[in-house]
């Protein structure tokens, strides 16, 4: 139904998307989408790439006069540093520049050149990189103003760097973009925000990195996204899928996750209540807005873990690959941490899995008819 692919290299000429399944009439504002692409930019700890880049994206089939088509919409984001890089990423003629041949473990290069039989690690990492995230932000920036049809929101927030926690009571789902204020780790406590900070610059200092948490929440959603009939179809199953498809992403939990261990069932799982106000409505959300693979219509809260960057400028042990000889693993400019660009990629990415579901749910070639259904199905159920 939605489906999209990108292409790219980090330090190739640009990165296209090609998402199709968006109904035809949504208004599109092209600003919406630079400025998460601008967000993702940002974060306490980028490298010096993103003082070269300046995300722009550019539409090039699928709008007109500021509305969708209903048929494929190609975004292009330009590299900068393209400019950089033209003889060592030319697309014909003669290898040039230096290869990259000492692996970097936690990096796609060791398995990357087994796999494909390349000499070259840079013919691995140049796709492998982060940077292919830009391309999802902007699908998942289309994906969000389907989602605004339905008044559904998509916020993110960093929760924890380096073991650096924010104090959990401080969490407001609902003003989470009034209590970021301008945050440059997207974190909405000013106290551990300086802890996280702190440790950037201790990890830096060391030529270290370091990884961290962020905590999605999907709010004004309706229940029955998803479908409990079919494993595919769960949206938990495509919920973590996504996630999990971000680099450097190692877990994914749902709602209180992990911290289900310690709980009874009758601590657990959230009682319902009924009134003519709200209809169905629960006291308290351990589920995460998902029950029996679709959604309650309790906000969908989500969190990830993001592993340190593999890129140490005080490198570890390894191999290189082509005389098998033990070296030190290539250094090169990277970020020292990243979890608040992940963060705006996570965002992205359930917008997009969101904006599938209901599209699935709703059907719909036109805005017009699939926010019929909508409005005809929230009728339905009273919310
Ligand atoms: C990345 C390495 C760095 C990061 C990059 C991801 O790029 P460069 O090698 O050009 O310094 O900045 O992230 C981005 C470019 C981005 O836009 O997020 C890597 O190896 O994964």
């Amino acid at each position: 139904m939605l489906r999209f692919m990108t292409a790219g290299e980090s330090h190739g000429p640009c990165l296209t998307a090609i998402i199709e399944g968006l109904p035809a009439g949504l208004n599109i504002d092209i600003d919406k989408i630079n400025k998460d692409l601008a967000r993702r930019q940002q974060g306490y700890g980028r490298g010096g790439r993103m003082k070269i880049e300046q995300d722009k994206a550019d539409i090039q089939s699928g709008v007109r006069f500021g509305q969708t088509l209903g048929g494929p919409i190609t975004l292009v984001i330009r590299n900068k540093d393209w400019a950089n890089w033209q003889d060592r990423m030319s697309v014909s003629g003669q290898p040039h520049g230096e290869s990259v041949t000492a692996a970097r473990p936690g990096h796609a290069d060791l398995t990357g050149v087994q796999k494909y039989q390349r000499q070259d690690i840079r013919d691995i990492l140049e796709r492998a990189s982060a940077r292919e995230t830009a391309a999802r932000v902007a699908v998942g920036g289309l994906a969000k103003q389907l989602l605004e049809t339905c008044g559904i929101k998509v916020v993110s927030h960093v929760t924890n760097i380096g073991g650096a926690y924010i104090d959990r009571p401080k969490v407001d789902y609902h003003s989470i973009e009034e209590l970021l204020n301008g945050s440059d780790l997207s974190c909405i406590d000013t106290d551990a925000e300086e802890r996280m900070k702190q440790a950037i610059r201790d990890a830096k200092e060391r030529g270290d990195t370091l990884g961290g948490i962020f905590e999605i929440a999907v709010l004004n959603t309706m229940p029955g996204l998803g479908s409990h009939v079919q494993w595919d179809r769960r949206l938990d199953t495509r919920i973590s899928a996504a996630m999990m498809s971000i680099q450097a992403i190692k877990g994914v939990e749902i709602g209180e996750g992990f911290g289900y261990a310690n709980l009874l069932g009758s601590q657990a799982h959230d009682e319902i209540f009924y009134n003519d106000e709200l209809g169905y409505y629960r006291k308290t959300n351990h589920a995460g807005g998902l029950e029996g693979g679709m959604s309650n219509g309790e906000p969908i809260i989500i969190r990830a873990v993001m592993k340190p960057i593999p890129t140490l400028m005080t490198p570890l042990a390894s191999v290189d690959v082509l005389s098998h000889e033990q070296v030190m693993a290539n250094t090169e400019r990277s970020d020292v941490c990243a979890v608040s660009a992940a963060a705006v990629v996570g965002e992205a990415m359930t917008a997009i899995v969101i904006a599938e579901a209901l599209l699935e749910k709703f059907g719909g070639d036109s805005l017009g008819d699939f926010t019929a259904a909508v409005r005809n199905y929230r009728e339905r159920l009273g919310r």
